[in-house]
């Protein structure tokens, strides 16, 4: 009796963990999806930074996040910066998945009139804290949103998500310090380490490795994750929660990831920083994607 009980127990949260890890890939695949469908718009874009970093997006909005759909200026929210203007089309699909911008808008992505330009605008889309166009400032802003929300009281907590080419910007080193200083435990930072920039690899513009060391040694709780494995994502953050809740310290999760993921004819594809993708290729796009999510599903 005792250990049927035990196994009872034990059963319970891996079953609750195990629905937790298929409501977020589900997410994330739908994100991928999403963001495939608007880059065929415009035939061209920063497509392969959304189906690697929808891992990363599927966490914080199917499974972090405290926000309102229906209310996205709701004043108990979590904040979500992206510094990244160019990941918008990422950010975009996240925001389709949670239900605040809807699913059929999408389509308008980088068009005229659009609430869905091309680079992030807070003053165009609901849930678009920052434009981040001008990269290297999100950091700050997050520093200065986390400060404010203590002074008012609030619980609510600042994601900032960043990119390996926003650690080439003194800013948001000078942001790295003011968090530790100010022992911001409300903010959490998440690095998409793609290995990529604008003007080619990172190592090969400014090398910022040893990444994880520079992060410890401005004070902050440090995790270096595969950002395309879920399950690694959301252990990461919930112990970044418990951290931050024992010690009052900021923490980034360092996530490593794979430009185009999820779609094999774009995880290799030359000048991946804004992708050219032919007419006919978009279909089998998504077809990769699906076969890859379905057979991932059935294993
Ligand atoms: C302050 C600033 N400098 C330069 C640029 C031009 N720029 C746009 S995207 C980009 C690459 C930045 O690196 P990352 O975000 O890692 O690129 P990705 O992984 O998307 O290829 C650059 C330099 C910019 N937008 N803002
Ligand atoms: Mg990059």
């Amino acid at each position: 009796m005792v250990l049927t009980q035990e196994k009872a127990a034990r059963g319970k949260p891996s079953d609750v963990e195990a629905a937790r890890l298929e409501r977020v890939e589900g997410a994330a695949f739908r994100i991928r999806h999403h963001a495939l469908n608007m880059g065929e718009v415009q035939g061209q874009g920063y497509v392969g930074q959304a189906l690697g970093a929808a891992d990363m997006l599927a966490v914080v909005y199917a499974d972090q996040l405290r926000f309102r759909a229906d209310d996205p200026e709701w004043d108990g929210r979590d904040r979500f910066l992206l510094s990244t203007g160019h990941y918008a089309i990422g950010h975009y699909a996240a925001l389709a998945e949670a239900g605040t911008i809807p699913v059929t808008e999408l389509e308008t992505y980088g068009s005229d009139n659009s609430r869905l330009p091309m680079s992030g605008m807070s003053t165009y889309t609901p849930g678009m804290e920052i434009s981040g166009g001008s990269l290297g400032h999100g950091l700050s802003i997050a520093v200065g949103a986390a400060l404010g929300l203590r002074y008012q009281g609030s619980d609510a907590r600042v994601y900032n998500f960043l990119s390996d080419g926003e650690l080439d910007e003194g800013s948001t080193w000078e942001a790295a310090m003011g968090a530790h200083h100010h022992q911001l435990g409300n903010l959490t930072a998440m690095v998409d380490i793609n290995a990529l920039q604008a003007d080619g690899k990172t190592d090969t513009v400014l090398r910022t490795e040893p990444v994880t060391e520079k992060w410890e040694a401005f004070g902050w709780y440090t995790q270096r994750v595969d950002g395309n494995d879920v399950g690694a994502l959301l252990a990461a953050f919930d112990n970044a929660a418990a951290q931050a809740a024992a010690t009052g310290r900021p923490s980034v999760i360092l996530c490593d990831t794979k430009v185009g993921r999820g779609v094999p004819l774009l995880e290799d594809r030359e000048k991946a920083h804004f992708m050219r993708i032919e007419e006919h290729e978009w279909q089998l796009c998504r077809e990769q994607l699906t076969a890859g999510f379905e057979g991932k599903a059935a294993r």
